[in-house]
């Protein structure tokens, strides 16, 4: 039997090296896996750090993806994306050339030792909320029934995300749905 097309959301932020090259590298790295979809890329946002103040600033942006692979699997490729493009893990909340958090997953609600779905933080994080927002406002959090709208509404934080009058420059265009 064929394996299903899930659709999913992930946040990725950089704040080390050329940032920009980072986050597009990452995109067209995910998007040439036979098993994902890249089919949208948020606006970019300059962001400032949260968790460990004494960092750069982040870029951040989302992206909706489909994907025929397990939570398990996704993450998989989602950390050797990171880690080719040279990830540390030196501070926990540290500087890093490229983070990639899984968000959602449709149909999944999972509580493991290696994956939290929906992302546990994501309800916190401006950063996270407002680029998700621009690109899956109507999206429902299946545990809190909270639109995305709703929350990046309500979320503290804002004022440490400026939307970026450049875009993210790219020779990768995301697959039409
Ligand atoms: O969890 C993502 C890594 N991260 C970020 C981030 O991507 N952006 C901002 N603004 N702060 C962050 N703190 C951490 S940890």
């Amino acid at each position: 039997m064929a394996a299903e097309w899930r659709t999913g959301y992930l946040s990725l932020g950089a704040n080390l090296g050329d940032r920009r090259l980072n986050l597009r590298t990452a995109i067209a790295r995910l998007d040439s896996q036979p098993e994902i979809q890249v089919t949208q890329i948020s606006p970019l946002y300059e962001t400032k750090p949260v968790g460990y103040a004494d960092q750069p600033d982040f870029l951040n942006l989302c992206i909706e993806i489909k994907t025929t692979l397990s939570p398990e699997n996704l993450l998989k490729i989602t950390g050797s994306t990171e880690l080719d493009l040279g990830r540390q893990r030196d501070i926990y909340w540290g500087p890093r050339t490229l983070d990639i958090d899984i968000l959602l997953l449709e149909g999944q609600v999972l509580d493991t030792e290696d994956l939290i779905l929906p992302h546990p933080r994501m309800k916190e994080r401006a950063f996270v909320l407002l680029p998700l927002a621009d690109i899956a406002g109507d999206l429902v959090h299946p545990v809190t029934q909270q639109s995305v709208s709703d929350m990046a509404d309500l979320v503290v934080g804002k004022e440490g995300v400026f939307r970026c009058q450049i875009p993210l420059a790219s020779d990768y265009e995301p697959t039409e749905s």
